[in-house]
């Protein structure tokens, strides 16, 4: 594909797009207690009391430890002052500090970590102060509002004072809400606001904890919300364009990349890179630039070829080597991803076909859509069944939310089917549900085409509600109503709670 020249050319135009940072204070404004309650998210509560009154009231010597909140959930450098008590401070201060977006991340943050990702993701830290009194400020970026100081040795003891985050991000500020919303909505589309605000650093990063880096198919959803709200296009170009200039060496567009010290690709993750030409039309038709769309129409055009060797005679049949050709879809190992991965390659080719209009390339245009006529025609044949009204992926035939809504996403159901297979698959005992927001997204996505916006709204409501009514105030990367303690990552501190795709609900609400 593109040689190593043409990529360099493609970073240092994303390199022109790189925006300001602003800055800007957050204090700390209560002091919590946790308080055990079977009945809430996680079991605890968090009580707010006086942060000012606790802090005049109270020396801190060794083994002491007190939490407190931020207003909201806020990216950026822990800053706060500390002072010595009595006498003079004869030896350093050593403390452990610990930011957490959820509760139990800094209510836990003595306990054992096990979970399958580095813990040192946790966002934890142990640091020795000098010279007391002194400002601090943390050198790391975290994302949280909860703030945990342990004083693990302390001369004597000591005082704090000025609590807050240097807050950092593209924008600093919210958008109001629609006036015409309800109150539960407006929350919702707030909540949904602010994760992307709080994800919008240099560049769309997928979650600020973690893992602080562009992933595609997250960097499409916040295209979208980005859309109906900041419309900063500059920045999303500037995305693509890091793809772009990050390639993996077969030509693929990657999963993610790792924008710093220097940007770099992560891995294969190919229904993501099936994605790219659909990222790619929304933004020149949303943004007017065709100028992006005609430099990487090619590279748009050679994912799908890259894809061609997982297909046989216009069906996906594959998954070789799971551990090398990773579709992720959803956060679900037991799903069967074919018919998912079929809607995946045909929106591809619709998307291919749509950006070669914008562009005069009609012959190509006919090209795509011959293909995506064929993968249309066998999807139709071998994947739905007409006497239910299902679609069913894999040799077992297996029965998921994320087959009918790939199906009817890539348009290979009607409207109206779509409409009947998920009101079908809404009453089929045993269906894989969407596991993640990110395949709930794409729910929405289905009923928003199918027409059906009540079903949509109760859908949306019940779901992101659920999480506001729950604490959020930025959208959780895993989120399933009835399991609180699920985790992908087998620990739930792992969890990022301000994650990019689960931040469209303003998207639904303002389009
Ligand atoms: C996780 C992150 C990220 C997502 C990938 C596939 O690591 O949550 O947002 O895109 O999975």
């Amino acid at each position: 594909m593109f040689s190593r020249f043409q990529q360099e050319f493609f970073l240092a135009k994303a390199e022109t797009l790189k925006p300001q940072l602003k800055r800007w204070k957050v204090s700390a404004d209560a002091v919590v207690t946790p308080v055990k309650d079977c009945t809430v998210w996680q079991d605890y509560r968090m009580v707010k009391g006086d942060l000012d009154t606790f802090l005049q009231n109270n020396d801190f010597v060794n083994g002491s430890s007190f939490i407190v909140s931020l207003p909201e959930t806020t990216v950026g450098q822990i800053a706060f002052t500390i002072d010595f008590c009595k006498g003079y401070a004869d030896s350093p201060s050593r403390l452990q500090i610990t930011c957490g977006e959820l509760p139990r991340e800094v209510i836990d943050a003595g306990l054992p970590y096990n979970g399958t990702l580095n813990g040192s993701w946790l966002q934890t830290e142990v640091i020795t102060i000098d010279d007391l009194p002194c400002q601090v400020i943390l050198p790391r970026r975290y994302s949280g509002k909860y703030i945990r100081f342990d004083m693990l040795n302390v001369p004597g003891s000591v005082k704090f004072s000025d609590i807050h985050i240097i807050a950092c991000g593209v924008e600093d500020s919210l958008l109001p809400p629609p006036e015409n919303l309800p109150e539960l909505l407006k929350k919702i589309d707030q909540a949904s606001i602010r994760t992307l605000r709080n994800c919008m650093q240099h560049s769309f990063e997928d979650g600020p904890k973690r893992d602080r880096r562009l992933w595609l198919g997250d960097l499409r959803l916040q295209a979208m919300v980005n859309k109906v709200t900041y419309r900063r296009f500059d920045i999303v170009a500037r995305c693509i364009y890091l793809l772009a200039g990050t390639l993996l060496p077969d030509g693929e567009v990657c999963g993610c990349v790792m924008e710093h010290p220097f940007p770099r690709s992560g891995c294969h993750t190919h229904d993501y890179a099936m994605l790219f030409p659909l990222l790619l039309e929304e933004h020149c038709r949303w943004s007017g630039d065709l100028t992006v769309g005609e430099e990487l129409f090619d590279l748009a055009e050679y994912q799908l070829k890259l894809m061609e060797r997982f297909f046989d005679n216009g069906l996906f049949v594959g998954i070789s080597d799971p551990f090398k050709d990773w579709f992720f879809v959803d956060h679900d190992l037991e799903l069967d991803r074919q018919a998912a991965m079929q809607g995946h390659a045909i929106t591809g080719y619709h998307s291919l076909v749509k950006l070669a209009l914008m562009l005069g390339k009609v012959d190509k245009a006919a090209e795509f859509n011959a293909k995506a006529d064929l993968l249309v025609s066998v999807a139709r044949e071998k994947l739905f069944n007409p006497a239910t009204g299902l679609v069913e992926s894999g040799k077992d035939r297996q029965l998921s939310y994320a087959s009918q809504i790939w199906m009817i996403i890539s348009k290979v159901l009607t409207p109206q089917e779509g409409r009947k297979a998920l009101q079908t698959i809404e009453n089929t005992p045993g269906a894989l549900k969407p596991s993640s927001p990110y395949m709930f997204h794409y729910l929405l996505e289905a009923w928003d085409i199918c027409g059906d916006k009540e079903h949509l709204m109760e859908l949306l409501t019940g779901y992101y509600g659920g999480m506001i009514k729950n604490g959020a105030d930025t959208f959780w990367e895993v989120y399933r109503p009835d399991e609180p303690f699920f985790s992908p990552y087998e620990d739930i501190r792992m969890n990022s709670a301000c994650h990019a795709w689960s931040g469209t609900a303003a998207y639904f609400l303002r389009k």
